[in-house]
């Protein structure tokens, strides 16, 4: 019999954890970069005495919550271009549950998180056990069956010799570029702490290469034929062209080509500042300059997106009358949509194979003029909108400072390699129209799930991956009402960043939205409840969330006009610290959309007229939506 070595589960799967490594192009690196978790009484005893152990082999880092420490696990996965990431360990009940929300936002941005939620007795022996869910239907049912839908791969280890076939399998996953996501391995606590004699050939080391598919050849000379017949193409480039580091093979096919970029959320950056064919974002929150070729174009080749509604414009981005699309993706499911011709496969080597099958195409001089003069409109479109010139005193109160100013400041001050990370509010859409990525990696947005809480805990994670480079977390009021706990933990770590904190009373971004489709911005203002009105229209809140901050450990600066935001920025940047720069802006300061639309449905019955005339205007747009079969 080959060697055995007596071990918990527990202690087990943190032995295995530690001896995993990814490689991609002869690069190997160790997959795990550590374990965030909070301890209860389900994981304690178990995982937590197996942490302890071991901690030389593999870091614990205690998080404050556990949605969060998720959060910081997708980010630092993000970060590493899913070669790496953090495991996530937490007590059953509501310590697991509240993973759940980070799952989902791993799985939707198809990046690895491995979640080790505590789970009720196997043996069931105490049972009911505190927090434990109950079932009158059946006794194999626990909270963390709600992990099910937003994991790639769910198991629950009933018996500790089941990890032998379920940590290779979730290993499996997490390095799938196509399957990539949350992964959850279930552990009863009672499990945890029970000793096996596993084979030591599971704890050798093992080296996950993630493999750089080829697509099929029939179908890439389909698309060369494609691209070659076409006269306005453009390029749609998605997160998978970061990932799969595809950004100077992007560069080399438009240099040779002359087709034009536009990127997603995810996808800024591929292309990075400047380049004459960089169209910037696309899409709902996309510049004109994209959405104008978007509109006209005939042939779109797709790389690395999930064509997600921003991306289409809820399927009115493209109306040329016989556009077709090419989809290059390592997920079937990604490359099929659009009724794409699918190329599955990874983004750097489909398009190097498919740069020598377009040998000699270029566009014609008119397409490549038309690109040069919208990108000239869309830049002194950036400039007016902001404009850094200090806003004038009116009155009493001096006009409060627009968002799009702290952009434009923030694109002035920064490093190329800075990385600005956020998620939610209106600052995504600002960003994605208003920011030049210079660098890949420069541009971290969390826009699939696009969760309030994310900006924080990311930054933490993405600051952990790239501890070289400096990380500015956008985050507006209401999202770090909901999260900004991470604060702790990222002093506790010694970790520098620095949190710029835009707050406007509330949700601007649902604001807007709330007043678009004639609900007059009802319930999205932080506002005392007024006794006459019975509405939350009463004073302003006595909330201080800079002082909220501090209290936290972190240094605070109050930046009230855009020279005090240039001076606090320039000395946070020297701050080794947790740094957070609290700057008030104008909630009603918007900046437009253009030349896009999004789909979100308004009532068809109204009393309200307002309500009446949006949707007029709202069946209306809809008719642009297409459907591509
Ligand atoms: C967890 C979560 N809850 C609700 C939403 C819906 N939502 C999107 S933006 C937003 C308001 C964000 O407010 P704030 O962070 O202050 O940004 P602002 O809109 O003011 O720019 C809300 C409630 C969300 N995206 N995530
Ligand atoms: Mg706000």
């Amino acid at each position: 019999m080959s060697a055995r070595v007596r071990l918990t589960m527990a202690q087990a799967v943190v032995r295995f954890l530690s001896q995993q490594r990814s490689s991609r192009d002869g690069r190997e690196q160790p997959f795990f970069g550590g374990v965030f978790g909070i301890f209860g009484h389900g994981n304690v005893a178990g995982i937590g005495e197996a942490l302890h152990a071991q901690r030389e082999t593999l870091r614990y880092y205690l998080a404050r919550n556990e949605q969060a420490m998720v959060h910081t696990a997708a980010a630092y996965a993000k970060m590493h271009n899913r070669l790496r990431t953090l495991a996530c360990t937490s007590s059953i009940g509501p310590g697991a549950t509240n993973m759940i929300t980070g799952a989902a936002g791993a799985t939707i941005n198809r990046l690895p998180v491995l979640l080790l939620p505590g789970d009720i007795f196997a043996g069931r022996g105490p049972a009911p056990v505190l927090q434990q869910l109950e079932s009158s239907q059946s006794q194999d049912v626990s909270v963390n069956d709600c992990f099910r839908p937003v994991s790639r791969y769910w198991d629950r280890i009933n018996r500790p010799e089941q990890i032998v076939t379920a940590l290779p399998e979730a290993m499996r996953v997490l390095t799938s570029p196509a399957e990539t996501g949350a992964v959850t391995l279930a552990l009863p606590q009672d499990v945890q702490a029970e000793a096996y004699e596993y084979p030591a050939a599971l704890f050798e080391p093992r080296i996950w290469t993630v493999a750089r598919q080829r697509a099929d050849l029939d179908r890439l000379r389909d698309a060369a034929a494609l691209i070659r017949a076409s006269d306005r193409p453009m390029i749609v480039a998605g997160g998978g062209v970061l990932y799969s580091e595809a950004t100077d093979a992007l560069r080399k096919f438009v240099d040779a080509t002359g087709i034009a970029v536009a990127e997603t959320q995810a996808g800024k950056g591929s292309l990075p500042d400047p380049h004459p064919l960089s169209l910037g974002g696309v899409g709902a929150t996309g510049t004109s300059a994209a959405n104008l070729l978007a509109r006209d174009a005939d042939l779109i080749i797709v790389i690395g997106s999930r064509l997600s509604d921003f991306t289409t414009a809820s399927k009115t981005a493209f109306q040329h009358e016989h556009v077709r699309f090419i989809a290059i993706n390592v997920a079937e499911i990604d490359a099929g949509k659009h009724a794409a011709l699918p190329l599955v496969g990874d983004a750097r080597v489909v398009l190097e194979e498919l740069l020598s099958l377009v040998d000699g195409y270029h566009v014609d001089a008119r397409y490549t003029e038309r690109v040069a003069s919208s990108l000239r409109v869309w830049r002194a479109e950036v400039e007016r909108v902001c404009d850094l010139r200090e806003p004038h005193a009116t009155g009493a109160e001096s006009t409060p400072v627009k968002q799009a100013q702290v952009i434009g400041v923030l694109q002035e001050m920064l490093a190329p390699t800075d990385v600005i990370v956020c998620a939610a509010g209106s600052l995504p859409g600002d960003l994605h129209k208003l920011w030049r990525a210079r660098d890949p990696r420069g541009y971290h947005l969390e826009y699939g799930y696009s969760c309030m809480g994310y900006e924080i805990a990311g930054g933490l994670g993405v600051k952990m991956a790239a501890p070289d480079r400096g990380v500015y977390v956008l985050v507006g009021d209401g999202s770090y009402l909901m999260m900004a706990q991470e604060i702790v933990t990222a002093v506790q770590e010694r970790i520098a960043i620095t949190i710029v904190l835009l707050d406007n009373a509330g949700f601007s971004s649902i604001g807007g939205l709330s007043e678009s489709v004639g609900s007059g911005g009802f319930g999205t203002r932080y506002r005392a409840r007024n006794p006459q009105t019975g509405e939350l229209d009463g004073d302003r809140l006595p909330v201080d969330l800079a002082a909220n901050a501090e209290s936290l450990g972190a240094k605070v600066w109050r930046a009230n006009t855009i020279s005090a935001f240039r001076d606090a920025l320039a000395a946070a940047a020297g701050y080794a610290g947790v740094g957070v720069i609290a700057v008030p802006v104008d909630r009603e300061s918007r900046v437009a959309g253009y030349e896009s639309w999004w789909d979100v449905p308004v009532a068809e019955v109204s009393d309200n007229a307002d309500v009446r005339r949006a949707r007029e205007a709202y069946e209306q747009a809809r008719r642009k939506e297409r459907e591509f079969l």
